[in-house]
């Protein structure tokens, strides 16, 4: 157990360079030295500070140099035994000598959390060497935390940023800004897209002071901090009557709040903002367009050199569901495609990956890529809202993987998500990614131990798009754990399959909820929360599945072709998808030779049969992972293994007793 009070996750230097360590790693002591930047700058204060905590072992010299090189892209670093371009500057000294160049402090920084990271998987010198640049300019965390210290969506305890309306800053807030550098992130939303309460006056003298010490304590690590922003603060602190985007007694009333903010905040990143969307305002209210909530802010923000990030998970839940032509999945597409080209240089559209709300399988929005006159950025969500509550293992790369790299059609090449979303597509100076976070005041930080994959992968990821899940999961383990050789085997692959388990024992094909309305954990396969004109699902006796085709919604016709042909189809359709394109009859074949109603009993049944053995191989950690991470997992393990009963007998009979067929393998189905 850490001191602390709270884990240091994959930084815990101390357990894996330890005496007692399996792999026995051996860090040394280094001896820092620095060219051309500045000792003082606080980055580079922080990454000489880290290298010190790493290698503190009193044997073993090692010596780091961070150098200054121009060349070196933004944010991004080499290591190795080259200084300029040539081998002349290589060291001859006893202690081995790494290099880290960089163009930037914050380069340098993720140079020396490389090298630590190499390090800490038991890579020795001279293998260690590095030529990197961030995939994406933007790697951001958004947290859903409210003032109050509770957490929308959060499973891992409460907030540590907010308790009791106060801003909590302390020793555990420095830890996480270093958690977040190591992986690449630079920048962090600390509230809530729900901007309630005191919340909004996080951007009054009530808070500034604070939030400077955040921001401050961010800075170090070269982080940003951004605000959520509620976007009715004209009316709630301003006193005004409406807060209409286009009038000018609001218009001036954000440039006076946003200078105020700038003259305490110099640091802010911008402003994220959600609006007209489950009961938030927004400028629909007063008949504009989404394009002038956005610019409006964007151009007063402007001049401070911030940045507006601009939700477009906007859609209208009140929507009648018995009109076959209404369709949630068309909103995002159907309120800001149209506006393409219309959003200053400041603003940039953040994009759900899929067109409803983070489900275990969707399509990818069409709106990426589908704007391409506009600056956008993906929206994941490692808060494991609808994939398990961090009860359940799901490790989420490979779905991250699959989103980057679909291809969207927009133009010849350069195409995939990764492409638009990184800024390479359209040449978009404000690109990237951002992750509704997992974490909480838990002492292990994600609820569930193995959560902590998500988090460090998302980080990973958004710096490298092009690393593979299993590299990641493999750092991820590595780094945390210290396992021998078999075990890590092990718990590689229980990550890398655990997002198909979840899938196989809840809803099937792409059909999406089947979750309990609200919570979104557990199975209620008529539960969709907004479903009180009928199940979204449009079960009946012969089939089941939403018909988005050409002939129903009309939500296929938003992709670029040939996707569009592809998804209207239900020959061509990928079949994980069916049910989100098609109503679909039970006898359909797959390409399996099973009917679907035969793969749903068997996907349910194997499901459920995975999760148990999930947990069963969990029992191979104990005495080899800490006593408090081994009770923890089992703890969940025994959690998920009962939901996952509970979602296979619930999904199977309600199609059982709507089909009237039976299980072809003749098994019990309740
Ligand atoms: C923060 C879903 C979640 C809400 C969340 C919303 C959003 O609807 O259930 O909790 O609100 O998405 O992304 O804004």
């Amino acid at each position: 157990m850490s001191e602390k009070g709270w884990s240091q996750l994959w930084l815990d230097y101390a357990s894996k360079a330890g005496k007692d360590s399996v792999n026995g790693i051996r860090m040394g002591n280094v001896n820092v030295d620095i060219k051309d930047f500045d000792v003082d700058n606080r980055v580079i204060e922080s990454a000489v500070k880290e290298l010190n905590r790493a290698f503190c072992g009193d044997n073993d010299k090692v010596k780091v140099t961070l150098v200054r090189n121009k060349e070196v892209a933004k944010e991004g670093y080499r290591i190795g035994n080259i200084i300029g371009g040539s081998n002349e500057n290589v060291a001859k000294s006893d202690a081995p000598e790494y290099v880290i160049e960089a163009s930037d402090e914050n380069g340098a920084l993720y140079g020396v959390f490389h090298l630590i990271r190499e390090k800490l998987m038991g890579k020795e010198y001279p293998n260690i060497c590095a030529d990197c640049a961030p995939s994406n300019p933007l790697r951001m965390m958004n947290h859903w935390d409210n003032m109050d210290g509770s957490i929308e969506r959060g499973y891992s305890g409460r907030s540590f940023f907010f308790v009791g309306d106060e801003i909590v800053v302390n020793e555990r807030t420095v830890d996480y800004a270093r958690f977040m550098a190591s992986v690449g992130i630079n920048g962090v939303v600390i509230n809530n897209v729900n901007v309630k309460w005191a919340a909004t006056d996080l951007i009054t003298t009530r808070f500034f002071d604070k939030v400077k010490e955040l921001s401050d304590i961010f800075g170090d690590y070269g982080i940003k901090l951004y605000l959520s922003l509620n976007f009715a603060s004209p009316i709630e602190l301003g006193g005004l009557p409406i807060c209409d985007p286009l009038d000018k007694d609001v218009i001036n009333w954000w440039k006076d709040k946003i200078k105020e903010v700038y003259d305490h905040l110099p640091d802010l990143g911008g402003f994220l903002v959600k609006a007209d969307s489950e009961g938030r305002p927004g400028p629909f209210t007063y008949g504009r367009t989404q394009a002038d909530g956005a610019n409006m802010l964007g151009d007063i923000i402007a001049q401070y050199g911030g940045i507006i990030i601009w939700r477009c998970f906007v859609y209208n839940c009140t929507q009648d569901w018995r009109d076959t032509k209404t369709d949630r999945a068309r909103a995002g597409y159907d309120y800001f495609k149209g506006l393409d080209g219309e959003y200053h240089d400041n603003v940039i559209l953040q994009i759900k990956n899929g067109p409803m709300d983070f489900q275990i399988r969707e399509p990818i929005s069409p709106l990426l890529g589908g704007l391409t006159k506009t600056n956008q950025m993906l929206e994941v969500q490692i808060a494991q809202e609808y994939t398990g509550h961090q009860i359940d293992v799901c490790y989420l790369i490979p779905m991250f993987k699959e989103i980057l790299g679909f291809k969207t059609y927009c133009r010849d090449d350069l195409d995939t998500v990764a492409d638009v979303i990184s800024g390479r597509t359209m040449g978009n100076k404000y690109a990237g990614m951002a992750a509704v976070i997992n974490t909480g005041n838990d002492y292990n930080w994600t609820g569930n131990d193995l959560a902590a994959a998500n988090l460090y992968g998302f980080g990973r990821l958004a710096f490298n798009t092009e690393l593979s899940s299993e590299e990641i999961a493999r750092e991820w383990v590595r780094l945390t754990f210290d396992l021998e050789q078999d075990l890590e085997d092990k718990l590689v692959d229980m990550l890398l399959r655990s997002r198909e388990i979840y899938e196989k024992y809840t809803s099937p094909l792409g059909i999406g909820w089947m979750v309990t309305p609200s919570d979104h954990y557990g199975p209620s396969v008529d539960g969709y929360e907004y479903s009180r004109w009928g199940t979204y699902h449009r079960a009946d006796h012969l089939g089941l599945g939403v018909d988005r085709t050409d002939k129903g919604t009309g939500y296929a016709q938003q992709y670029y072709s040939p996707n569009a042909e592809m998804y209207n189809d239900p020959k061509t359709c990928p079949e994980n998808l069916l049910l989100f394109f098609h109503h679909i009859p039970y006898t359909w074949k797959l390409a399996s030779g099973q009917s679907l109603i035969q793969y749903i009993y068997d996907s349910h049944f194997e499901g459920c049969a995975e999760a148990e053995e999930l947990a069963e191989t969990w029992k191979e950690f104990e005495g080899k992972v800490s006593d408090r991470t081994y009770a923890c997992v089992s703890e969940r393990f025994g959690r998920q293994v009962y939901n996952a009963r509970e979602w296979r007998d619930q999904v199977n009979s309600y199609f059982y007793r709507k089909s009237g067929i039976s299980d072809e393998k003749g098994r019990t189905i309740y």
